[in-house]
C-alpha cells in the first residue's frame, strides 16, 4: 500500500476515534473547582474528598483540582465564569447565586428555618433535590448542598443586644440585594464587600462589622478585629456545590452519575467537621475575649424582615417554596 493510502487511513482511524470519545463522553480531563474559603476549609475538604471518589470511580478518566483561598476570584466573578464554562465546578454560599437563581434567595431569607435540623431536613430531602435539579435554564446544574450553620451579626463598635445598638452601623454584606435589604430592615449600613475584602475593610474601619458564621469569623481573622458577636442567627443560608451546565453538557451519563453521587457523598463527608470546627471556632473567639451576646430577643430582629417577606411572597413560585419549606416537620 502507497504511504498516501498509509496516511487517509490514518487519518479515518483517528476521526473515528475522536467521534466515538466525543459521542461515549469519555474525554479525560481535569475538572477545575472553585471555593472562597481557605486551604482547610470543610467545604474546601469536600470538595478534594469528591475529587478522590470521582477519580477512583471513573478508573483516572476524571480529576479534580481544587482552587481554594479565592485564587479563582471572588464568587460573584466566579459564578459568572462558571456560567461561561471557563471555571467547571463551584462552591458558594446560596446568597450570591441567588442574584442569578431565585429560588436560591428563598434559602437565605431571614429566619426561614427553624433549627439546623430543619434545613438538613429540607435540603436532605425531595423539595432539595428538586431545586438542585431546577439550576440549567441558569447555566447550571445542581450537585450538592453543604452545611453552613447560622450567620450572626459582629462589630467593632458595641455589643448589638437590641435593635437601637446596630442602629446606623456600617455592616459588610455578601453581594446580594438581599442581603443588602436584610441589614437595612435592621437599620443598619450594609455595605456589599467580597469576601476577601472584609478583614482590610474590619481594619481600616471601613465598615464597623460583619455578619457570618462561627468559622467563617475565625478563619479568617475578623474576630481579631471585632470584638462582639451577636447570636442574631438571622439565616442559615447553606453553600451549595454547582457544576457548569456547558460542562455538564459534555458528560456522559455514567459520567454524570458518578459527580452526582461523589457530590452527595461530599456533603455528607464533610458534616462531621463542619460541627468540629463550628465548636473550635466559637471557642478560640470566646478564649481570644470576643464579647458573645447570646441573650437577646430576635423576635423584634424577625419582624423588622417584614418587607423581605412581603416582597418574597408576591412572587408564587417563592411563596410556594416557602410554604413547603415551612411545613416540613
Ligand atoms: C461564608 C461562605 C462563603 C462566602 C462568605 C461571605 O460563610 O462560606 O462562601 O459567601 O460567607 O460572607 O462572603
Amino acid at each position: 500500500m502507497s504511504s498516501r493510502a498509509d496516511l487517509s487511513r490514518t487519518v479515518v482511524l483517528v476521526v473515528a476515534l475522536c467521534l466515538t470519545v466525543a459521542a461515549t463522553g469519555a474525554f479525560a480531563r481535569e475538572l477545575r473547582a472553585a471555593d472562597t474559603q481557605n486551604e482547610d476549609y470543610p467545604t474546601v475538604q469536600a470538595l478534594r474528598f469528591m475529587g478522590r471518589v470521582v477519580s477512583e470511580r471513573s478508573s483516572g478518566r476524571h480529576q479534580i483540582k481544587v482552587f481554594h483561598s479565592r485564587q479563582l476570584g471572588e464568587e460573584k466573578e466566579t459564578l459568572e465564569q462558571t456560567r461561561a464554562g471557563a471555571i467547571d465546578l463551584n462552591r458558594t454560599n446560596v446568597a450570591l447565586l441567588g442574584n442569578i437563581v431565585p429560588s436560591m434567595n428563598v434559602l437565605a431569607m431571614p429566619f426561614l428555618f427553624r433549627s439546623i435540623e430543619h434545613m438538613q431536613k429540607v435540603l436532605d430531602g425531595p423539595i432539595g433535590a428538586e431545586i438542585l435539579a431546577s439550576f440549567e435554564p441558569y447555566g447550571f446544574v445542581g450537585l450538592a448542598f453543604y452545611d453552613s450553620g447560622a450567620r450572626s451579626i459582629y462589630n467593632n463598635v458595641r455589643p448589638v443586644r437590641s435593635l437601637a445598638d446596630i442602629k446606623g452601623l456600617r455592616i459588610r454584606v455578601q453581594q446580594s440585594e438581599q442581603m443588602s435589604e436584610m441589614i437595612r430592615s435592621l437599620g443598619a449600613n450594609p455595605v456589599e464587600l467580597p469576601y476577601g475584602q472584609v478583614l482590610t475593610g474590619l481594619v481600616t474601619k471601613l465598615i464597623d462589622g460583619a455578619e457570618n458564621n462561627w468559622p467563617s469569623f475565625v478563619t479568617t481573622d475578623h474576630y481579631k478585629h471585632a470584638g462582639y458577636y451577636t447570636l442574631t442567627e438571622h439565616t442559615m443560608s447553606p453553600e451549595v456545590l454547582v457544576m457548569s451546565y456547558k460542562v455538564w453538557a459534555t458528560l456522559s451519563a455514567e459520567d454524570r452519575k458518578i459527580f452526582r453521587e461523589a457530590a452527595l457523598r461530599s456533603s455528607q463527608f464533610m458534616r462531621e467537621k463542619w460541627r468540629d470546627l463550628e465548636e473550635q471556632s466559637s471557642k478560640k473567639a470566646e478564649d481570644a475575649g470576643v464579647i458573645i451576646v447570646t441573650d437577646i430577643d430576635k423576635k423584634p430582629f424577625e419582624q423588622a424582615m417584614a418587607g423581605i417577606w412581603a416582597k418574597a411572597q408576591r412572587d408564587p413560585a417563592a411563596a410556594q417554596l416557602i410554604e413547603r419549606i415551612r411545613k416540613v416537620e
